[in-house]
């Protein structure tokens, strides 16, 4: 065996930013079931616990060995007495009774099921747990119900959609990409990221920074672009978004910038025979083809790093970062960037 064992010098950051995480998850025995609580607190927008949950998830993650007792995680930051008693249960039996009970309560089914369709949020799905709706059928032969148009096409290609997004699928869409945005401006700046540039073998989608070396014209960019994969028989579904990103207002070192550049959340048509190994399918269909979830986003040269830090995520290591923004004190600032607090008036340098 390879895996580390608990040690007394391993120390642990509370900043998901400041731990190292790979996508090798040694303790997911854990996670999985912890995962299961955050999601059941999410969807009864219930904060407190479900932050709580996805920190103590997120810590578990990073450590490089298979917690085996209660005394492994003696020293660690971010596991409220809630996550312990449910990680004592699975250490005894190897399952936990409250993660049992979440799994099987109807509410908490019926929302994990309506979220999973493409353009159906939390509070869509609740509404219709509220009117009665238990089922995908339900949903779809109820009189009232309007369907917006990112909800049909979640729909009509729920099956793809659901169905995890390969490495070799990620490159074969890499292709598609680069040779649309090329087709636009030849010397175009392309980068993957989100979950396949962290290293993840598979996604539920795949993220790409598209730009320009020449400020300013990446404002033609995405819609060029997506003229070109419409022209070219990729584009099943566009959802495009102009840049929202307002020099003057934001400040210039801000994460929460990213959600400000142009993007667009695609789905695209791809062919078995441009992927390596052929499909990642389940059933063998005829098509030879399936849809997958494409998201572009494109920033200001100048803003690139910015943007990559951003979209590469994770979420949870973003999760800092935001909460920097949020910072009300500047006490709060020093801390989150790691800084020993000085005085006002020790700063006149
Ligand atoms: N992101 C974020 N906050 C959001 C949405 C996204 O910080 N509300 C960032 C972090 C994500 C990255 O963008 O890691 C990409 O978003 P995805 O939803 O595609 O997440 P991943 O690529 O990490 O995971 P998956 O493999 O499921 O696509
Ligand atoms: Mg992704």
């Amino acid at each position: 065996p390879t895996t580390a064992v608990a040690s007394a010098a391993v120390t642990v950051s509370q900043y998901a930013c400041q731990r190292q995480t790979t996508t090798e998850n040694n303790n997911k025995i854990f996670t999985d079931a912890l995962e299961v609580l955050a999601e059941y607190y999410e969807f009864k927008e219930i904060e407190g616990p479900c932050l709580a949950f996805r920190r103590a998830t997120s810590v578990l993650k990073s450590l490089p060995f298979v917690v085996q007792c209660l005394r492994d995680l003696r020293d660690l930051p971010c596991l409220g007495e809630h996550t312990k008693a449910i990680m004592e249960e699975i250490l005894e039996y190897g399952r936990s009774f409250e993660v049992e009970q979440t799994l099987s309560d109807e509410r908490y089914q019926t929302l994990k099921l309506f979220t999973s369709v493409f353009g159906v949020g939390p509070k869509t799905a609740d509404k219709w747990y509220r009117q009665g709706l238990r089922s995908f059928s339900d949903v779809l032969t109820e009189p009232g119900i309007h369907l917006n148009r990112m909800q049909q096409t979640g729909f009509l290609h729920y099956g793809d959609i659901s169905r995890a997004v390969s490495k070799a699928e990620a490159r074969a869409l890499g292709s598609i990409i680069d040779e649309a945005v090329r087709a636009i401006t030849p010397d175009a700046i392309i980068a993957l990221t989100g979950g396949f540039r962290r290293g993840k073998e598979f996604g539920h989608d795949v993220d790409f920074l598209v730009t320009t070396p020449e400020l300013g014209r990446e404002r033609s960019l995405l819609p060029d672009v997506i003229d070109e994969l419409k022209k070219k028989g990729f584009l099943l579904y566009c959802d495009y978004h102009a840049s929202t990103f307002d020099m003057a207002r934001l400040p210039s070192f801000s994460f929460e910038a990213m959600d400000h550049f142009a993007k667009c959340f695609l789905i695209l048509r791809l062919e078995e025979g441009k992927v390596e190994g052929g499909l990642n399918s389940s059933e063998k269909d005829s098509r030879g083809w399936r849809a997958v979830r494409v998201d572009l986003v494109s920033p200001p040269l100048d803003r690139y790093a910015y943007a990559l830090l951003g979209w590469t995520g994770s979420r949870r290591t973003n999760e800092q970062n935001k909460e920097f923004l949020a910072a009300t004190t500047e006490k709060d600032i020093f801390a989150h960037l790691g800084l020993e607090y000085i005085e006002p008036w020790q700063r006149n340098a």
